[in-house]
């Protein structure tokens, strides 16, 4: 279903049989809702978020590309999560079982503008879609359609709901190597069992597990990310740090665990595309292992 969000910006709103629901923002390619059969909302999305472009939206799920955060010259994490999408009508096959549910696809160009920026063409199409169980499964596709190679970093930034910042923690990130974003990406190794909150943490952990949990004690659920061609992984709360467009009370709410591509960037040849995939379900605490 297509209809007009806040301000008039096209929003997209896919349901699946059992009343699971997602809504993305075609301003961003940006998912701004996710939510359960039981109509609870599972991303997060700033009580002072600005929905007017050129203002990247804060929450929900934006895509980082062609750059993430500042490792270059170009805008704080690139500049496609404020560049207006289309609807994919007409997209090559996925060849993917889990994202042929009910699901949206989503394509972006590089415009004369952006190649002022960034001199590379690319085509970027991102499938979102509902799968077993109301998981929600993302996959973006990047081509090059320009006739030199490039590289890119990448990434997604999902603003995960949570009951209380301090009462969760991340797990599958123990004995890895992290750059510490407050320390000017200084490389440490992590050594505690699981990541807890009680300040301002913002780290880059390189090459990690494919799947990383955050368990909520007090919801008693785990939110399962499973991810594939994005070899990093950022976990990201600002605490009382002030951050544009977060209220200040926000950060209680939720946790960033971002897939990331960023110690080795992505390179394509003329012609070449590129995959990745990511998968988030949300499970009863005591069953995460199983799945
Ligand atoms: O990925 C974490 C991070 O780069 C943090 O350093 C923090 O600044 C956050 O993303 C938000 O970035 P933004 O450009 O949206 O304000």
């Amino acid at each position: 279903e297509r209809t007009k969000g806040i301000n008039g910006l096209d929003k997209l709103i896919v349901r699946d049989r059992r009343g699971r629901s997602f809504e993305v923002y075609l301003y961003g390619g940006q998912v701004t809702s996710w939510k359960n059969e039981k109509g609870e909302e599972l991303l997060f999305m700033s009580t002072k978020a600005i929905f007017q472009p050129p203002t990247p939206i804060r929450g929900g799920i934006p895509v980082l590309f062609p750059q993430y955060a500042n490792t270059g010259p170009l805008p704080s994490h690139g500049f496609v999560r404020q560049r207006f999408w289309e609807i994919d009508a007409n997209p090559p096959p996925l060849h993917s079982h889990s994202s042929s549910g009910a699901h949206v696809d989503l394509i972006l160009k590089s415009s004369e503008a952006d190649l002022k920026i960034w001199p590379h063409k690319f085509i970027y199409r991102l499938r979102v879609a509902l799968g077993h169980g109301g998981d929600l499964i993302l996959t973006p596709r990047i081509r090059n359609s320009d006739v030199e190679p490039f590289n890119f970093t990448f990434g997604f930034h999902p603003y995960f709901s949570v009951s209380d910042i301090s009462q969760i923690q991340v797990e599958g990130l123990q004995n890895l190597d992290y750059l510490d974003q407050q320390k000017n990406r200084t490389r440490f190794t992590d050594h505690d069992k699981v990541i807890t909150f009680n300040s301002q943490l913002d780290r880059l952990y390189l090459r990690t597990p494919n799947t990383l949990r955050i368990v909520d004690h007090k919801k008693n659920k785990t939110i399962v990310v499973r991810k594939r061609g994005q070899a990093d992984a950022v976990v990201w709360n600002p605490w009382d740090k002030k951050v544009s467009d977060l209220g200040v009370e926000d950060y209680r709410s939720f946790v960033a665990v971002e897939p990331v591509a960023v110690e080795k960037p992505i390179i394509l040849k003329p012609g070449q595309e590129w995959k990745a995939i990511v998968h988030v379900s949300v499970v009863p605490s005591g069953c995460s292992r199983k799945s």
